[in-house]
C-alpha cells in the first residue's frame, strides 16, 4: 500500500474537484492518501510520502497562479531524487498556454530529480460528467504503478 499526498491549487474550486476525484481512485485502489490545498503544506511536506501529485490552475498568459509560488519556490529546495510524481491541472483552451502552469511544475519536479510521471491530466475547467473516471483513473493508476 503506497502512501500519497495530493496537493493543489485552486481560486475557484475546478482544480480542487480534480484533486478530490484523485483522491477517490486512489483510495479505490486500497492506497493511503492525504489532501492538501497549497497554502496549508510546505512543499518539505512531499518528503513524507512514498509519491505525491500536484494541481494548480494557471493564471495570466500560461504563469502560476500566486498562492502557489511559495510551495514552488521552497521545491529549490529539496532534493526529490527517486520521489514518484505527477501532475494535474484546470486550465481555459482559449488561452494560448493551456494548461501551462502543469508544465511549468512538471518541470520543476524534474529538475529537483523527482521521477514525474510522462502522463499529465489537464482538464477544461471542471470535469463533465465522463471526465470525472478520467481523474479517479489517473490517481489509482499513479498510485498502482508505485507498486510495481
Ligand atoms: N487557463 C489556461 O489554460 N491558460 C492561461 O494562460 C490562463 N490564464 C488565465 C488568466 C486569468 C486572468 C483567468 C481568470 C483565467 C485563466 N485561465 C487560464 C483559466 C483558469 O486556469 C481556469 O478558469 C481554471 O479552471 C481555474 O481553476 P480553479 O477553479 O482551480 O481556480
Amino acid at each position: 500500500m503506497a502512501k500519497l499526498l495530493v496537493a493543489y491549487a485552486s481560486m475557484t474550486g475546478n482544480t480542487e474537484e480534480i484533486a478530490e476525484l484523485i483522491v477517490e481512485g486512489i483510495k479505490q485502489g486500497g492506497h493511503e492518501v492525504d489532501l492538501k490545498s497549497v497554502t496549508d503544506c510546505n512543499a518539505s511536506d512531499v518528503l513524507d510520502y512514498d509519491g505525491f501529485l500536484i494541481g494548480v490552475y494557471t493564471w495570466g498568459d500560461g504563469e502560476l497562479p500566486d498562492e502557489f509560488l511559495d510551495f514552488y519556490e521552497e521545491l529549490d529546495e529539496l532534493d526529490l531524487s527517486g520521489k514518484r510524481a505527477a501532475v494535474f491541472g484546470s486550465g481555459d483552451t482559449s488561452y494560448e498556454q493551456y494548461c501551462g502552469a502543469v508544465d511549468l511544475a512538471a518541470a520543476k519536479l524534474v529538475e529537483r530529480g523527482a521521477e514525474v510521471s510522462p502522463e499529465m491530466l489537464k482538464i477544461e475547467y471542471s470535469p463533465m460528467e465522463q471526465e470525472k473516471d478520467t481523474c479517479r483513473d489517473f490517481g489509482k493508476r499513479f498510485a498502482a504503478a508505485g507498486l510495481q
